[in-house]
């Protein structure tokens, strides 16, 4: 196997198998951010391919080496769905619910770190840059430069940094941040989280940190200097642009408001079936403005595509009957024979269909309670081509940073929330327009490709600056 001079390492190849045993890719933001570099560098994927126990030799597919981890049925419980899933992503997003702190995932965590960490000092060649992904690998850059110091490190996290008063519960809190200083930048998604990480730094190992930088002590007494950074990612502009100008995916988007009776207001929630996302926040305020008659079932219709997640981690299955109680609920108190409140969909839908209800919907309601970034709220500005549109974003998301012109809300504020909606349902079209445009700016503007290039940039100048 020859090596190669970039490897990105995450949790999950950008492929998934099918029926008939062969491999197509799976959509998502990532693959298509470093589809070009994987391309001109014919560079390596280590992941696991998806389905516990798979063994697969490293293959090629589209230009790109695949090179699969096995992960046994036992991994997946304990590193992925436990460690990472039960772990690390409630804690990361304030302790929304309560994070499980056990030995034996912990030591599932460490030691299928310890694979990926091996897979990828086997696949990179001589001098390579190796970009670790996210949360489930925190590990890894520290276990990589201990074998290989010629390479350049990057990790980017793609969810939120706590501050210390939460991140200092975890009981393995100083190896995890050893581990993510293994890089040689790391890449938060805001500022505050980029902050969070330093601060935890001095606090567990003292080191000196100034601006992005942090000096990490070396075993030969000299120090080296990481970076930790915000590199606020993005989507993939110009496809959602194309696919909204499609006129099979215009005339979807009609059918779908036809489909719910015509209302005069369409409001959507998309998102992954999960407790950060703040679904049950946003149906409490929409059920309230129903019942104090502020808003009538005849005129507005909330759509709720919740894609099914991570149904084998006990809290989303509670999650899930919670949510579905209250759909009930309004649905039973609110709708008539011909208009219905919530139309709630736990399906997940093909890209075509996400853009018809992005182009059918008037309001688009982000309410997370955390979230790293939140890609929906992205998506939905850039296939509004038209400047119609309301997009209503958290301020606990990412995307708040960038996105200033959207109405923004504090979702734990459920009057204000119910306030935002109205705004957001009565706002004249002119200013829709302005803000609009000025979001749609913000975003194609500053796109995947930037994102990822923006990051490779800085990681080449650090090792520069590091020689
Ligand atoms: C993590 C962080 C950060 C959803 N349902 C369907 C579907 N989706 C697509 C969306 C969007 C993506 O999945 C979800 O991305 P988000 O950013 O909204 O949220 P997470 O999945 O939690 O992602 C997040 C992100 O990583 C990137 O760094 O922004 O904060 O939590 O693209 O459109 N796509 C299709 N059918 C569905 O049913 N096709």
């Amino acid at each position: 196997m020859t090596a190669a001079s970039f490897v990105v390492v995450a949790n999950r190849l950008p492929v998934d198998s099918d029926s008939d045993g062969g491999w197509r890719h799976s959509p998502g933001g990532l693959v298509t951010a470093l589809e070009p570099v994987m391309r001109s560098t014919r560079g390596a994927w280590v992941g696991w391919p998806g389905q516990p126990d798979m063994e697969v030799e490293p293959f090629d597919f589209d230009g790109t080496r695949l090179i699969p981890v096995t992960l046994s049925t036992d991994d997946v419980e304990l590193y992925y769905e436990g460690f990472s899933n039960d772990t690390i992503w409630p804690l990361y997003h304030d302790v929304i619910a309560a994070p499980r702190y056990s030995r034996a995932l912990w030591e599932a965590y460490v030691q299928v770190n310890r694979r990926f960490a091996d897979a990828a000092a086997r696949a990179a060649a001589k001098d390579a840059t190796v970009w670790v992904q996210d949360y489930q690998l925190q590990l890894v850059p520290a276990m990589l430069r201990e074998h290989r110091p010629d390479l350049t490190i990057g990790y980017f996290h793609h969810i939120p940094f706590p501050a210390y008063g939460l991140y200092s519960q975890l009981p393995w809190r100083r190896q995890v941040v050893e581990g993510l200083l293994g890089a040689d930048v790391i890449g938060f998604q805001r500022v505050a989280d980029a902050g969070n990480f330093a601060r935890a730094v001095r606090r567990l190992l003292h080191y000196e940190t100034r601006a992005s930088g942090i000096r990490v002590p070396q075993p030969d007494g000299t120090t080296r200097r990481a970076l930790a950074k915000a590199f606020p990612i993005s989507i993939d502009a110009a496809s959602y642009i194309e696919l909204a100008a499609r006129e099979d995916i215009q005339a979807r988007a009609r059918e779908i408001r036809e489909g719910l009776g015509n209302p005069a207001h369409v409001l959507l929630g998309v998102d992954r079936l999960d407790y950060t996302k703040g679904i049950g926040h946003r149906l409490k305020a929409f059920g309230e403005l129903l019942g104090e008659g502020r808003l009538s079932v005849e005129d507005v219709t909330l759509v709720q595509v919740a894609s099914p997640s991570r149904e084998r981690v006990e809290t989303y299955a509670h999650l899930r009957d919670e949510i579905e109680l209250t759909v009930g609920r309004i649905d039973g108190d609110f709708d008539t024979v011909g208009h219905t409140a919530v139309r709630y969909l736990h399906q997940a839908f093909p890209r075509e269909e996400m853009v018809a209800f992005f182009l059918a919907a008037d309001v688009m309601l982000v309410t997370a309670l955390r979230d790293g970034m939140n890609l929906v709220a992205k998506e939905y500005v850039a296939s509004r081509t038209d400047n119609h549109g309301v997009l209503v974003l958290s301020e606990f998301a990412g995307a708040y940073d960038e996105l200033g012109r959207a109405v923004t809300v504090n979702p734990h504020d459920i009057e204000g929330l119910k306030d935002a909606i109205m705004q957001a349902v009565n706002m004249p079209a002119a200013e829709q327009r302005r803000r609009m445009r000025s979001l749609r700016r913000r975003v194609l503007e500053h796109d995947v490709e930037d994102w990822s290039r923006e990051f490779l940039d800085a990681l080449a100048d650090a090792r520069k600056g590091a020689m």
